[in-house]
């Protein structure tokens, strides 16, 4: 394989969940700009849609499906309905996921429960969707967005980071079991990046702001453009030899004790 041929994704598909905006509207753009052809969900028509002109501004024909990823029934249709209009998913990116900033003993398990089911079980639910038809091609990419939460803890954040601890060992797990069907499962584990779901810690003046400025050795927040060639390469052929690794994208946050105030 020469290079950069090996970085193409031209005459693939791919699903990114949750990418009406965010990281998975990053990550989907990046793969369309690689060659692929680009599927994608939300559960809200609104940005569904606002999703939708989002792309055709950026000159990509992606097209788009209402399902929420926790309900197996709408994950099995939404696989069926892009396997009528596009053809089998070659690339699978388990982007969707909510946080909720709670302390743990005040924690209502309704919402330790949600978190789970939608950062954890709904990547088990799209895998598990769109695994048989990589089998019968014989290859496949799954990329399960993680976390520095996969690794670390903080306060406020107990289901979030059993969630996304959780989905580094899944992400583990299908690269062991499906390895064998030249399917490869990998992670990205962006650090602190700017999109809707980091906002609260980025109000002016919030002293998150300061601290992760200081824990991050370029000083700054991660953008979404900063995700975009690690999904390209754990979405091409240059990754067949990469399996059940999580890539950190954190500008170096995990290897850093921290700037001295
Ligand atoms: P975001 O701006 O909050 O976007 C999350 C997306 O997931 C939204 O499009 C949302 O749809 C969708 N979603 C939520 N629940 C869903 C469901 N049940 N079914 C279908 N779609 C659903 O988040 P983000 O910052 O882009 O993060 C994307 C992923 O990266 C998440 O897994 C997050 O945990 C992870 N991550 C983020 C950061 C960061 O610093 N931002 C760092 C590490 C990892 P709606 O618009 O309809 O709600
Ligand atoms: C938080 C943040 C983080 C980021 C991301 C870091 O409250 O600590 O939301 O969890 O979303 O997951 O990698």
């Amino acid at each position: 394989m020469t290079y950069p041929n090996a970085f193409s994704l031209e005459g693939k598909v791919a699903l990114v969940t949750g990418a009406s905006y965010g990281i998975g509207f990053a990550l989907a753009s990046a793969l369309a700009e690689a060659g692929a052809t680009i599927a994608f969900n939300d559960i809200n028509e609104e940005f569904l849609a606002k999703g939708l002109a989002a792309y055709k501004a950026a000159g990509i024909d992606a097209r788009g499906y209402i399902a929420d990823v926790t309900d197996e029934a709408a994950v099995q249709k939404l696989v069926a309905d892009i396997e009528k209009d596009l053809g089998t998913i070659d690339i699978l990116v388990n982007n969707a996921g909510i946080i909720k900033r709670i302390p743990m003993h005040e924690m209502d398990v309704k919402d330790f429960r949600q978190v789970i089911d939608i950062d954890l079980t709904a990547p088990f639910i799209v895998a598990k969707a769109v695994i048989p038809s990589m089998m019968k091609k014989g290859s496949g990419k799954i990329i399960n967005i993680c976390s520095m939460m996969s690794e670390l803890g903080r306060e406020t954040v107990s289901a979030y980071a059993a969630a996304k601890g959780g989905l580094k060992m899944l992400t583990r797990n299908i690269a062991s079991e499906y390895g064998a069907f030249n399917i490869q499962c990998n992670g990205i584990g962006p650090g602190y990046v700017e999109t809707p779901q980091t906002a609260p810690l980025r109000a002016p003046g919030h002293p998150f702001d300061a601290f992760i400025r200081a824990k991050t050795p370029a000083g700054r927040w991660g953008t979404t453009d900063d995700l975009k060639g690690p999904a390209v390469f754990l979405a091409s052929s240059a990754s067949n030899f990469v399996n059940g690794h999580v890539l950190y994208v954190d500008g170096g946050i995990l290897a850093y004790i921290g700037k001295q105030p």
